[in-house]
């Protein structure tokens, strides 16, 4: 028999997908310049948020460039892991879960 009460819920029918930070790591070597023109190319950032980024890795030693899906953020870490290779540079982009 159908008594016609709604189920209550306790979660959403439909989980939001996890989500990873993509973050920068600091080096010595990778020039500030090259590290904010990255920022603004991969991460869409003006460049004076890259900037903010930026130091922060430097300061802190890591700084979060963006918060993604998975493949949208693995796809960041290895177009930036990429394109840092590619101009022999050594920085470093990983994701961690958000
Ligand atoms: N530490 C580098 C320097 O002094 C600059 C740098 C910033 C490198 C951020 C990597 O993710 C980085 N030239």
């Amino acid at each position: 028999i159908d008594h016609g009460i709604a189920v209550e819920e306790s979660e959403p029918e439909v989980k939001p997908p996890p989500m990873y930070k993509v973050v920068l790591l600091n080096d010595d070597y990778s020039p500030m310049d090259f590290v904010v023109e990255v920022i603004m190319k991969f991460f869409g950032k003006q460049r004076e948020q890259a900037t903010k980024i930026m130091l922060q890795v430097h300061y802190d030693g890591k700084g979060v460039c963006g918060v993604y899906r998975s493949e949208i953020a693995e796809t960041k870490v290895v177009q930036v892991n990429e394109y840092s290779k590619a101009n022999n540079h050594p920085l470093m982009c990983v994701m961690e879960e958000a």
